[in-house]
Parts: C-alpha cells; structure tokens; sequence
C-alpha cells in the first residue's frame, strides 16, 4: 500500500520495486529463460560452477538473514504522522515539530516483545517496546519507549546482566520468549531495584489486547530547551485512543498456539481496515528548580513521576495510516537510536540512558553491516544531509568534489557549519565531580513505588498480579530463589507476599516493616477505563436453521459502530437458516478459537442451537469465553440453554440474553462488549 502524502512517503517511492511486472533477469540485469533447472552436461549430469544464476541465486539465498536484534527481535511496524495541538509547549522546547500547529511530521513506529526471538509469538508475558521515529523537518528525533514507564535497572552497565537472565538459559536455550524461569528470578531476587518493574511485569500491562491498547512511555527523564535555552525536565507519555486494555494470562498462552502473529496481525488489520490507531502524546514537564522536590531522583528510571503530582499535559496525537511494503526492508532495517535528538530535546545524566546513547549506534553496526544504515530508506531523513562521511560497507551516495575534510577551502568550505540558532547545541549543563563507581544514594528505594502500584490496583488487577507471580515462580526449580523473591515482596506488601508464598510452596515470609497506604489511581487499568465496541471482534455461532434475522441486527448493531462480526460453524462454507435461505459463513469454529474474539453471540433458531450444543468446540468456545470474562450474548429460550449447558449463569455480568429484535437487547449487548471484559464474574471455578 502506497501514500504519497508525505515528504517520507515520496522520498520512499525512488526507492520502490513492483515484484508483479517485468520480465525475470539476473542482479546484472540479464534475462532468464529457466530458473528451475541449473545447467548440466546431460539430464543426469553434476551441475556445472559456470552456471552464473545458479550461483548468484544461491549466494544471494546464502545470505538473506542478518543478526536479529539482541533485545526487541519481534516486532511488527507502521507509517503515520505526528500532529501537535497547537504552539502551546513553545516557551518549553524549540522542536519545532511539538509546536508548529498543523505540521504533520511523517513518523514510523515498531512494537515490539523484548525477549523472544524474531519468529516467537506475540502475546507472551513481556514489556512492549513503543519506538518512534519522527522524521521532523530539523531532522530525526527517535524516541524508544515502552509501553511501561519504568525499567528493571538504574545503570545500563546492568543491562548484559539483566537480559542474559532474562533470555533463554544459555546450557539449552530454553524456554523461549518467557521471564519464567531460574536465571531470571535469580537476578531479581539478588537486584531489588527490578522490583517496581517486576510488579507491573507480572501485571495485565505484560499481557496487552493490541498494539493499538497500551499506553507507551520515553521512561527516562528528558530535558526540553526552549529558544532562550532554558531547560525543563520531560517525561514523554503515549495514551491509546482505545484505551488501556489487556488480555488474561490462559487466553494469551493459547492465543501463543492458535495465531502467534496476533498482535501484528491485529495492527495490519486495523490499517489495512481504514481503522487507523491513534495516541495522544502527553508530558510531564518539571522545572529545572524543582529536580530535588521528589522523594526519589528524576535520573532513576526505576520510579515515576505519580501522574497526581505532576499531570499529564497533551500535546498532539499520532495516527498510524499505512502498513509498510516490506518488512524486511523496513521494519527489521529500521534502526533507532536514543541519540537521534532535534534542537529542543536534549538528554538527562541518568545512567540507564547514557549507556543507551552508546549502544544503540554500535547494535546496528553488527545488525546492518556497517557505518551506512541511515542511508536505508526508512531510516533516512527528510531533513537534507551533508557531511565529510565518506566509503564502508553499502555506501550508496555518489559524494563528488575533492573535498571530504573541515575546514577546505578546494570545496568552496562546503558543507558550511551552521551558524544560527538551527543547530543542534547540547544543554550547558553544569558538570564536575570525582571520578567514582557509585550509585547515588537518592537511587536507594527500591521499594516504595512498587508498593504505590500495588496499593492503586483493583481487587481483579491484584489477583491477576498474584497469578502472575505464582505461575512464574512456579516455573522456578530452586527453592531459594523462590524464597529470595517472595522476601523482597514481603517490603512491597506483607499480604501479597503471604498469597505469592502460599502458591509457590514456600513459607510466609515475616512482614518487613510497615508499608505506606498512598495510592496513584492513574496506575490502575480499572480506573476510569474507556469504553467502545470499535475494532472488537465478536463470534456470531451458527449451524442449519439459524434465525438469520438475530444474526443481522446484532451484526448490524455492533459494525455500525465499527465492531467486526465473523459468522462461525462448524464446517466452512455456508449454512441453511430457518428458511431455507443460505447464509455464508466466514470461518470454521476448528480453525479459530474464543480467544481471537472479544466476545460471543449465540442467535436464535431451535435447530440451529441443537446442532451446535452436539459441537464440543461450539459448546467449549462459550464455556471459554466466560472464563475470560468476555460478554456472551444469547438469543432465544435455546440459545440460553446452551449458554446454561456451557456453564454460564445467566444472568451473570456481561452475560446478555433476549430478543435479538429489541433494542435492549442489542444495546445491552452492545454495552457488555464496550466494557471489554468483566472480571467482577465468580469464572474461576469454570473449566476451560
Ligand atoms: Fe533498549 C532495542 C526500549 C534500555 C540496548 N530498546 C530497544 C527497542 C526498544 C527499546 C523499544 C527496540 C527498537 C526497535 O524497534 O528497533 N531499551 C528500551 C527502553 C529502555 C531500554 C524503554 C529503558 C528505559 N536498551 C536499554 C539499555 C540498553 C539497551 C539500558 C543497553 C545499555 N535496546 C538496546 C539495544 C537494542 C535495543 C541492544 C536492540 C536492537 C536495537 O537496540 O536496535 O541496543
């Protein structure tokens, strides 16, 4: 799919290629008439090493795989753009793409999961990484989030240690893509600075519905310089139009086996559907007078700044519109870099991000072979580049003149240094201090803000946390690791100790002191949630003699307000209704799952229910999406027999039954699928 809105967008058409015209030549441009056979003396005969396309086909082959990312392999892209609101944050940063009202600065955004490998799946239990590059007119300004805004480290000389836990056991590479395992929980429970993140790891925020339904964050503390080079220190928030929405944990270990890629299908999808996904960039801006004011240091990338302290305030939103052509050429070439930074933005001393500014250039000298990645199309610029690089790997500039050095005067001086405000100068910050391996003592409490996120969690957020917990500890062999860890909880919460404990066959630890009481309602995804029924996808199950009606209104209900329905049975193809007519199907109930859909309709037709309740996956499908809390629908005295036969209790919250004809019902319905999911439901006795 091409756009040729903007300036990124026509820079990318030179460098497009139809695969589906042409005639099929060799890379030197020579034409082939048989690329099935490789030249031989005789039908039987060896293969002869004169065969030039044989060759170049197989060396091109030979090396068509570069090194994946060591973190954030797995990811999924898209275009769009950035549009700010208005001027409003001018007295605070001359980035010019923030403030310029109406500028719409082409963007390319790739999620991510961070310890799989390129072609694990997508729902795993992990951070989401968020990375954005704005392609602004004053150049590329990257910034690399997550969709949680705090880390587990403070000083990224930690971070080969932290990831090497984290990673498959290095003896058997397993498991895959999973924090569940002994070198994981070793780290943690020997580094209680990973505790705060440990706890949003092991909450709903790991296990996200979409792409397009989890906040992202820049994590670190940014500074914004405005034109008289005042700074202001920022922290970066992305909040999904859709709201906040996750998945529960035995949905996503299914979802794993059923459809791996359902993350990134999703994001295609939703693109693909004209249903474009929207954020809203938001920041906290605090003065460079106040640094000190917090009970924790604004350089610590392990805390945040509680959203009642200091608001979030809007700056613009960003729509992504356009799948890439291909991901190999863009989404795995695309190469971000935290030193990627436009006038106005500027960098912090915090010792996670320092350390990043270093490694982020060097991965992509290994994973893209040289000095010249940003001359791969999506990572090029907008903004015109001039300099004194020249040569290395895959250098595809034509740089004429003689000159390549500063200051020459054979090149007439060119590229001239700028000599005005539009370039880049870094903050004068003050910096002095004895050269020392230390950790500020201002980093020291590792604890208190896991406990603010604690404390602000709903009754089903902390039991969710708690099954989280259990199950990865679970997976733990050695006893004392799963100690070490439920005694580092034991100074989160004494209760939430005792309850991981008891699940992981360990003794209750003692209780570590008091904890404090305070709460940050913004941190809960139950607080406020937003509702609507746009890009759900619900299940309408039938079989032959299927009241087609029900199945009309309360499909015609849901997409007019952008909802997607699938028509299921239990074999492909097409059913009879009530009338005889036929009614097209658009998937077999064995091909997919309840765990693709958000939620489930049974319309009415006696015959039609009596065929599916002899169906276990049709029967199972309804138990299922029960379980995980998803709004079941039921049309006609049958149909609520089969509900009741699937173990749902009707009523029941989010369980909806009635005449597909009454506008209760479809509304009713309409509402339960808005709310998402509905976890006030007693399910966990429900088998499935
Ligand atoms: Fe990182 C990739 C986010 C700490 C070193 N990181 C990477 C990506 C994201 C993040 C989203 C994927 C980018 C893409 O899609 O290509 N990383 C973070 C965040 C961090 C963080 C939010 C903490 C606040 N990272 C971090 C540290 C280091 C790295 C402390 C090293 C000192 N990260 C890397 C890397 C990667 C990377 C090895 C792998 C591939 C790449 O950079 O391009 O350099």
């Amino acid at each position: 799919m091409t756009n040729d809105g903007t300036a990124k967008d026509r820079q990318l058409s030179d460098f497009r290629v139809n695969a589906d015209e042409g005639t099929l030549t060799t890379d030197q441009g020579i034409r082939v008439d048989d690329t099935d056979n490789s030249l031989r003396p005789g039908e039987r005969g060896p293969s002869l090493l004169q065969d030039f396309h044989l060759r170049e086909k197989i060396t091109h082959f030979d090396h068509e795989r570069i090194p994946e990312r060591v973190v954030h392999a797995r990811g999924a892209g898209a275009y769009g753009y950035f549009e700010p609101y208005d001027d409003s944050f001018s007295e605070y940063t001359q980035a010019r793409f923030l403030t310029t009202p109406g500028r719409r600065t082409p963007v390319f955004v790739r999620f991510s999961t961070v310890a799989g490998s390129r072609g694990s799946a997508d729902t795993v239990r992990d951070v989401r990484g968020f990375a954005t590059k704005f392609y602004t007119e004053e150049g590329n300004f990257d910034l690399v989030g997550n969709n949680i805004p705090v880390f587990f480290i403070q000083d990224g000389i930690k971070f080969p240690d932290f990831v090497h836990a984290v990673k498959p056991e290095p003896h058997n590479e397993i498991p895959q893509a999973s924090s569940a395992h002994d070198t994981l929980w070793d780290f943690v429970q020997l580094q209680p600075e990973t505790m705060h993140m440990m706890m949003w790891l092991m909450s709903d925020r790991a296990i996200p519905r979409s792409y397009r339904m989890m906040q992202g964050f820049g994590v670190h503390t940014f500074r914004f310089v405005n034109a008289e080079g005042r700074s202001t220190f920022v922290k970066f928030h992305w909040t999904p139009k859709l709201g906040i929405h996750s998945l529960v944990w035995d949905e996503t270990q299914k979802i794993a086996g059923k459809d791996p890629d359902f993350n990134r299908g999703d994001l295609w999808e939703a693109i693909e559907n004209g249903a474009f996904p929207e954020w809203e960039l938001g920041v906290q801006l605090v003065p460079e007078e106040d640094e000190h004011r917090f009970d924790f240091d604004l350089l610590d990338a392990t805390k945040i700044i509680p959203e009642e302290e200091v608001p979030v305030r809007p700056v613009g939103r960003l729509v992504l519109d356009r799948n890439p052509d291909n991901f190999f050429a863009e989404t795995e070439q695309v190469a971000f870099h935290l030193g990627n930074v436009v006038p106005g933005i500027d960098v912090t001393n915090d010792p996670l991000l320092q350390a990043r500014l270093f490694s982020y250039l060097d991965t992509q000298l290994i994973r893209l072979g040289g000095p010249n990645f940003p001359q791969l199309p999506v990572n090029r610029p907008v903004a015109e580049v001039a300099n004194h690089h020249r040569d290395g790997y895959h250098q595809t500039a034509i740089h004429k003149g003689e000159a390549s050095y500063h200051p020459n005067s054979v090149g007439g001086g060119c590229p001239v240094l700028a000599g005005d405000a539009s370039a880049y100068t870094f903050y004068p910050q003050q910096v002095d201090g004895k050269m020392i391996r230390k950790r500020a003592e201002s980093f020291n409490d590792h604890y208190s803000q896991a406990t603010l996120f604690w404390n602000s969690m709903s009754v089903w957020e902390k039991k969710h946390i708690i099954g989280a917990f259990r199950f990865e500890l679970g997976k733990v062999r050695r006893k004392h690791i799963r100690e070490g860890v439920v005694r580092n909880l034991a100074h989160v919460d004494h209760h939430l100790a005792v309850a991981v404990a008891e699940g992981v066959g360990v003794a209750s630890p003692e209780p570590a002191g008091e904890t404090h009481k305070r709460s940050s309602p913004a941190l809960s995804q139950a607080v406020d949630p937003v509702r609507g029924v746009a890009t759900r996808k619900i299940a309408i199950l039938v079989a032959d003699g299927v009241d087609a009606a029900d199945v009309t209104t309360v499909s015609e209900a849901l997409t007019g307000q952008g909802a997607i329905c699938e028509v299921l049975a239990s074999i492909d193809g097409s059913v009879h209704d009530a009338n005889g007519e036929t009614l097209e199907v658009d998937r077999s109930i064995k091909t997919v799952g309840s765990v693709l859909y958000d939620a489930v309709y049974v319309p009415g037709g006696d015959g039609s229910v009596e065929e599916l309740g002899k169906d276990g996956d049709a029967v199972h499908f309804v138990t299922e999406s029960y379980k995980h809390g998803k709004a079941v629908g039921g049309s006609g005295r049958a149909a609520q027999a089969l509900l009741e036969r699937a173990g749902v209790p009707v009523p029941a919250e989010g369980v909806v039954t009635g005449d597909a004809a009454a506008t209760e019902f479809t509304s009713a319905f309409t509402e339960a699928v808005a709310a998402h999911r509905h976890f006030g439901r007693d399910s966990e006795n429900v088998p499935a």
